[in-house]
């Protein structure tokens, strides 16, 4: 009985030794959440301040990648900053494409071809109907390849478009633009 008494002290001496080692780390694992988040309330406080002390523009980018295939159109932003942007442009599709750039509010603003017979197609984008100032620049990208252009945009909405027109062996044209090769952005 009282080897066996001694034997049940030792489980229970054992078992103690076990329950305060986990109770340490149960602390340390709380000290260091509670410092986490600590750190991590201090820099959302840090970040609050920079923005407002800043104008919006100044923490918009002044470059923008777009991919381009078939048949959508991607950009890696919503806004970029007015002037210059450095468009890098990626065909990863398997025929060429373009990006034309317009000055406009939508989409929907987008004078389209009406009448047929024309250079392009009824529905396609009518560049031609466009004034040039809301023409800043485009660019015609071959598949898999990848181009670089800065072109300089005055604040404002834009729409990007390829208006690329395909001939089908039936004689019907397939225009990508028909297709959903459209993107939006604003420059500010
Ligand atoms: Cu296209």
């Amino acid at each position: 009985m009282e080897a066996t008494t001694g034997s049940d002290r030792q489980v229970w001496t054992f078992v103690a030794v076990i329950l305060s080692v986990l109770a340490m780390i149960v602390a340390s694992v709380a000290v260091v959440v509670a410092f986490a988040r600590g750190n991590n309330s201090t820099d959302q406080t840090a970040i609050r301040t920079v923005s407002a002390t800043s104008s919006p523009s100044d923490n918009l980018s002044p470059s923008m990648n777009v991919t381009l295939e078939e048949y959508t159109m991607t950009t890696n932003l919503d806004a970029v900053k007015a002037g210059p942007v450095k468009f890098t442009i990626h065909n990863a599709g398997t025929m060429t494409h373009e990006m034309v750039l317009v000055k406009a509010d939508s989409v929907a603003a987008l004078p389209l071809v009406t009448v047929a017979g024309g250079e392009r197609a009824v529905g396609d984008v009518d560049e031609e109907a466009i004034p040039e100032s809301d023409l800043p620049g485009e660019a015609s990208v071959k598949k898999g390849q990848t181009v670089v252009k800065t072109i300089k945009l005055a604040a404002g909405n834009y729409v990007m478009i390829c208006n690329i027109d395909n001939k089908q062996p039936d004689g019907t044209v397939l225009n990508h633009f028909h297709r959903g090769m459209d993107a939006t952005f604003t420059a500010g």
